[in-house]
C-alpha cells in the first residue's frame, strides 16, 4: 500500500492543531503507519529540505521547521501521497481549496501547517530520512475492506 510522509509543522503545533490534522487523515480513510511528536535538529532539517537549498526562502524556512517541535507521520492508502497532498492544500494557502487544511487554517506560505511528499519516491526517501523501520506499524483495521475495498 501506498505511503506518504506528514509533518505538522512547528505552526500547527503551537496552534493546538494536531488533532484536526490526524482527524482529517483519518476521516479521509487514510491509515496512520507511525508517528512521533519530536524537535527538528538543524541537520535533520537541512537534509529534509535540501531541495530548497539556495532558494530565497530556504533560511528562513529552516529556522521555522527548527523554532518547535512537530509532529511527524506517515500515512498509507490509496494513493496515499496524492490523496494527502489534496487533503492539505495548495503550498500557498490563498491558492488552496476551500475545504483542504492550508485553506481552512492558513493564510501565509511561511506559516501553512503541514509538510506533504509530493511523490512517491521523495515520500520514500523522507520516510527513511524521519522513521527507522521499527518505528513503521502494520496492523490490520477493522475498516480496511470498508475504504480500501475494490468491487
Ligand atoms: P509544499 O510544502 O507544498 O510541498 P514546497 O515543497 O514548494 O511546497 O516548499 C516547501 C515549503 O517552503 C512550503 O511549504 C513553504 C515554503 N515556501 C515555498 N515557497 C515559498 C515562498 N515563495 N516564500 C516563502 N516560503 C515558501
Ligand atoms: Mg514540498
Amino acid at each position: 500500500m501506498e505511503r506518504t510522509f506528514i509533518l505538522v509543522k512547528p505552526d500547527g503545533v503551537q496552534r493546538g492543531l494536531i488533532g484536526e490534522v490526524i482527524s482529517r487523515f483519518e476521516k479521509r480513510g487514510l491509515k496512520l503507519a507511525g508517528a512521533k511528536f519530536m524537535p527538528v535538529s538543524q541537520e535533520l532539517a537541512k537534509k529534509h529540505y535540501a531541495i530548497h537549498k539556495g532558494k530565497p526562502f530556504y533560511e528562513g524556512l529552516i529556522k521555522y521547521i527548527t523554532s518547535a517541535p512537530v509532529m511527524a507521520m506517515v500515512w498509507e492508502g490509496t494513493n496515499a501521497v496524492a490523496a494527502a497532498r489534496q487533503t492539505m492544500g495548495a503550498t500557498r494557502p490563498w491558492e488552496a481549496a476551500p475545504g483542504s487544511l492550508r485553506h481552512d487554517f492558513a493564510l501565509e506560505v511561511g506559516r501553512n501547517l503541514t509538510h506533504g511528499s509530493d511523490s512517491v519516491k521523495n515520500a520514500e526517501a523522507e520516510i527513511s530520512l524521519w522513521f527507522s523501520p521499527s518505528e513503521l506499524v502494520e496492523w490490520k483495521r477493522c475498516s480496511d475492506d470498508w475504504i480500501f475495498g475494490q468491487n
